[in-house]
């Protein structure tokens, strides 16, 4: 039989937010809470939403201190990863962003950090873009859709939020969990990682 006994009604995703100027005269951390309330206009459900973050900008010195949080979403199983995709930069948009320099300053940056267990486009090319030396991560970037998000794993300020709503999600290629890849950064990244007030 070709159709799942699962009522399998949506599809999940892990996203995270970052921002490090202010939008429309509002702090970042503002904007990220109105961003969240943008999700469902996009046909999009949160169903977890972590705490928000003050987070030191990476790379040092190159801008002010980020707000950074993580969601766990739903969407609908007809919606494909592009759409999806296009959905989050629809939201950016709304909150000033513009696409110019990467790693640059942002209003508003939403990244799709996984699909449920998906890799993109393949476990190769997932593993060459995780393992890229810092030199070439700088230098390159990807022009398609890598899953999960190649740094993922590498950043306190995308972790230590995703522990608040997918501390069990499983990366499904390194096989740690969202905890385990957590405890394998330095504490000093960790404890740069503070709760807003
Ligand atoms: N995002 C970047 C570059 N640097 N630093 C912090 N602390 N938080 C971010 O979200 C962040 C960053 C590129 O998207
Ligand atoms: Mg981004
Ligand atoms: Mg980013």
């Amino acid at each position: 039989m070709s159709i799942s006994s699962h009522a399998a009604s949506a599809k999940h995703a892990l996203v995270a937010f970052g921002a490090n100027l202010s939008f429309d005269g509002q702090p970042p951390a503002a904007t990220i809470r109105q961003a969240v309330a943008g999700f469902h206009d996009e046909g999009i459900g949160i169903t977890g939403l972590s705490r928000l973050f003050s987070t030191p900008c990476f790379p040092a010195g190159a801008g002010p201190d980020y707000v950074n949080a993580a969601a766990a979403v739903t969407f609908p199983m007809s919606c494909d990863v592009a759409l999806l995709l296009e959905k989050l930069h629809r939201i950016e948009a709304r909150f000033g962003r513009e696409r110019q320099q990467r790693w640059g300053m942002r209003t508003l940056d939403l990244d799709l950090l996984a699909v449920g267990d998906s890799v993109l486009p393949d476990p190769a090319e997932q593993t060459r873009w995780r393992c890229l030396a810092p030199g070439a991560q700088i230098a390159t970037t990807p022009d398609r859709l890598i899953l999960p998000h190649p740094r993922m794993q590498d950043r306190a300020f995308v972790l230590v939020p995703l522990a608040d709503v997918a501390p069990d999600w499983h990366h499904p290629l390194l096989g740690l969990t969202v905890v385990q890849m957590l405890a394998a950064l330095p504490a000093a990244d960790r404890a740069a990682v503070v709760p807003l007030a």
